[in-house]
């Protein structure tokens, strides 16, 4: 590496050149493109510096290597930082097919079109979009909360593939946050999590600025934080300048010295940092500097004071010197050992190769259950469980748990040698969240971004406790899964707190999020058969409490049809149907009760179960049209949820039995009478559609 240009420059007087090109360029972006947060950066460059340069083991080069340190930019709002970091160690990018594009990840062009239309340096923090990011930030806490999955994560994978003499799996993940970070609920959540986990190779840094967008935080944030941690079994250090990196460094060098808890550590530092006018105040963090303030911070940095985007001769090399060459020593050196790994175990190798491609073993299907017809059937969490503990045992990289509900939402693995996830057994596949859905969502992500298959549950009413994290999942397009439970009246007595109404429709909402709410036993077993094979997309299991009819699939259609969204499970003889009743989950048998009385009375009537609006929707024209024939406007829907979008597939002549108030507490029977949950109230809504309506 040639140095020549350093060569009147101390190794530190070098470091604070790459520190102040972060912040230099952090301005100028933010300047450039009229909006960001420049403050942050500017306090936070010698943090990140020393982290990336210093002591993070990622290479550059390939940025996916599984054994590589993680970094979480959790108040992702100071994104320049990464943008910058990623531009100066010339991180490359990565494609979907998970292939080296042998291009920069972020380039100085990206740089300088901060925030613009497709270019790699967006407002927050995106994965999937720019490689080299982790996950996706901006939501404060998701990403602190994430990195306790990504904690999790790597104990697990430690625990079922590390063998004597191979640590295939040694990294650490470091979280940097700020105040908003840690005044939201899912990082009290997600700290409280790792400290009862003993989460030693989780590292957060806290950017203690007391500025926050309104202001100081002495108006709503003034508790002992740093007890706080204490309190929740974290070692809790010190650095009280952020612009010591010596001290920095030795607080790392602490934390990956320090066993059996995670570490926290709060660093003093002034937001704006070197800006004479807006240093430690609340417009630093949301706006550019000015082009006189600029020019005021550059020349207390010693930059020259006209210069824009500039990158110094010496910098790209330090950077090259310092997390390049160690990390391509790290990486090689990982990969002559993962080969002498894969040589002496064949088989955890090609585990781990496969789960890095987010691929199934063969045989994952294996012993899925076929459920006979039952008029009495099987609620559809028994059902899901059955179905959980044998994926399980087949996929050995799927793993999960519930917030304190596991009996209820039967997710509990029961099979022998599944164990619990716990401190001193970090390989058990149940994990218990506790009663933390929001962290239970971001953790779910957290170990989905380290390539595990993950489940998260609770009851369905309380999946809006986890909505923010299972909505970045759909931005990310991860293949995570959400077990909810007691989907509609069905744990009646509880009361309108415990009935979810517009849950679905609020879910349905979210893009590239599958939902799926199945009517029978072998419906639940085709949704997870669905489930399991996406790759890059979240989804959503809904499920009932109470037994539903296992249908008689030799008189009705095979349950198969449940990988096309929607499918006719009953049809008038000969098909050609003159009114179509659709329904999904515990309302799908009701509908074909009201069918068949509807063929007695010689209306030609048809049923479709459809477990799923986002897969039908994918499906072709063609197969829509087969189900819901454009030309029959008689429809009815039925479904124990809000009405909210039920047009769409009936029209604006068709007719929707749903909810449009909360329930009510009261058995279930009284309640579907009260709400009109009855084939009587499906077969006289059809006949009137059909202007056969009883007068
Ligand atoms: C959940 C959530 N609520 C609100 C915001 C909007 N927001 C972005 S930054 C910010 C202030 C954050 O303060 P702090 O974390 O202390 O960051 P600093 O200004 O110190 O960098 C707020 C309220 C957000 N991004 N996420
Ligand atoms: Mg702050």
């Amino acid at each position: 590496m040639s140095t020549t240009q350093l060569a009147p420059m101390t190794e530190a007087e070098v470091d604070q050149l790459c520190i102040n090109t972060i912040r230099t360029l952090s301005i100028d972006a933010v300047q450039q493109a009229k909006s960001g947060h420049p403050g942050t950066p500017m306090a936070l460059a010698p943090l990140v510096y020393t982290i990336w340069n210093h002591v993070m083991r990622f290479d550059p080069q390939d940025p996916i290597w599984p054994n590589r340190d993680r970094f979480v930019l959790s108040n992702g709002h100071a994104s320049m930082l990464l943008w910058s970091v990623l531009h100066l160690t010339k991180t490359q990018a990565v494609n979907a097919d998970y292939e080296r594009l042998g291009t920069p990840s972020v380039t100085l062009d990206d740089i300088r079109r901060f925030r613009q239309l497709d270019c790699k340096a967006p407002g927050h923090p995106e994965y999937h979009w720019v490689s080299g990011v982790e996950t996706t930030t901006g939501p404060l806490g998701q990403g602190v909360a994430t990195s306790v999955g990504m904690a999790v994560a790597q104990k697990w994978l430690a625990s079922r593939y590390n063998q004597p003499g191979f640590e295939i799996f040694e990294y650490n993940i470091y979280a940097v946050c700020g105040d908003g970070c840690l005044m939201e609920g899912i990082a009290s959540e997600a700290a409280s999590l790792a400290g009862h986990l003993g989460l030693d190779n989780l590292c957060w840094v806290y950017d203690n600025n007391h500025i926050t967008i309104e202001g100081n935080t002495r108006i709503a944030f003034t508790e002992d934080v740093a007890t706080r941690f204490l309190a929740y079994g974290w070692n809790v250090l010190r650095v009280s300048d952020a612009n010591d990196t010596d001290r920095i460094e030795h607080a790392l060098e602490v934390f990956r010295k320090t066993k059996g808890r995670p570490t926290f550590i709060v660093l003093d530092s002034h937001i704006g940092y070197g800006s004479p006018h807006k240093q430690d105040t609340a417009e630093a963090h949301g706006e550019p500097l000015g082009e006189e303030e600029i020019r005021l911070a550059k020349r207390s940095y010693g930059w020259p004071e006209n210069e824009k985007f500039l990158v110094p001769g010496g910098v790209y090399e330090h950077f090259a010197a310092g997390i390049g060459a160690r990390g391509a020593k790290a990486r090689q050196e990982w990969t002559k050992l993962f080969d002498a790994y894969r040589g002496m175990y064949p088989e955890l190798a090609a585990e781990i190769d496969q789960m890095q491609r987010r691929e199934l073993p063969l045989g994952w299907d294996r012993n899925l259950p076929v459920f006979p017809a039952d008029p009495k059937g099987m609620a559809g969490r028994e059902a899901s469980g059955k179905v959980l503990n044998l994926l399980a045992q087949n996929i050995p990289w799927f793993l999960g748990g519930s917030a304190d509900l596991g009996p209820s939402n039967k997710t509990l693995l029961t099979y022998k040698g599944a164990g619990d996830l716990q401190a001193a057994t970090p390989g058990g596949k149940n994990l218990h969240y506790g009663i933390r859905e929001h962290a239970m969502g971001a953790v779910v992500n957290g170990l989905s971004l380290s390539k595990l298959r993950a489940f998260g549950a609770t009851f369905f009413i309380f999946s809006d406790y986890a909505r923010p994290a299972i909505r970045l999942s759909a931005l990310m397009e991860l293949p995570t899964l959400f077990v909810f439970t007691h989907d509609a009246m069905g744990d009646g007595e509880d009361g309108p707190t415990h009935q979810p109404v517009e849950h679905l429709a609020s879910l349905r909402a979210i893009p590239g999020l599958v939902t799926l709410r199945p009517a029978d036993a072998n419906e639940v077993v085709e949704a997870y058969r669905c489930i399991m094979q996406l790759r890059h997309k979240p989804a959503v299991l809904v499920l009932s409490r109470q037994p539903l009819p296992t249908f008689d699939r030799s008189k009705y259609a095979a349950a198969s049809g449940v990988a096309h969204g929607a499918y006719v499970l009953a049809d008038a003889p000969g098909g050609n149907p003159e009114v179509i009743l659709i329904a999904s989950g515990s309302e799908v048998s009701l509908a074909v009760n009201a069918h068949e009385t509807l063929l007695a009375e010689g209306i030609r009537s048809r049923v479709v179960s459809m477990p799923s609006w986002d897969i039908f929707d994918h499906q072709s024209q063609e197969y829509r049209d087969s189900v819901l024939p454009p030309n029959v406007k008689a429809r009815v829907a039925v479904e124990q949820a809000s009405t909210f979008g039920w047009e769409r597939y009936v029209g604006s002549s068709g007719h929707v039995i749903g909810m449009r108030t909360f329930g009510a507490s009261a058995p279930l029977k009284e309640l579907q009478r009260k709400f009109g949950f009855e084939p009587d109230r499906v077969v006289a809504a059809a006949k009137e559609l059909l202007g056969r309506g009883d007068s």
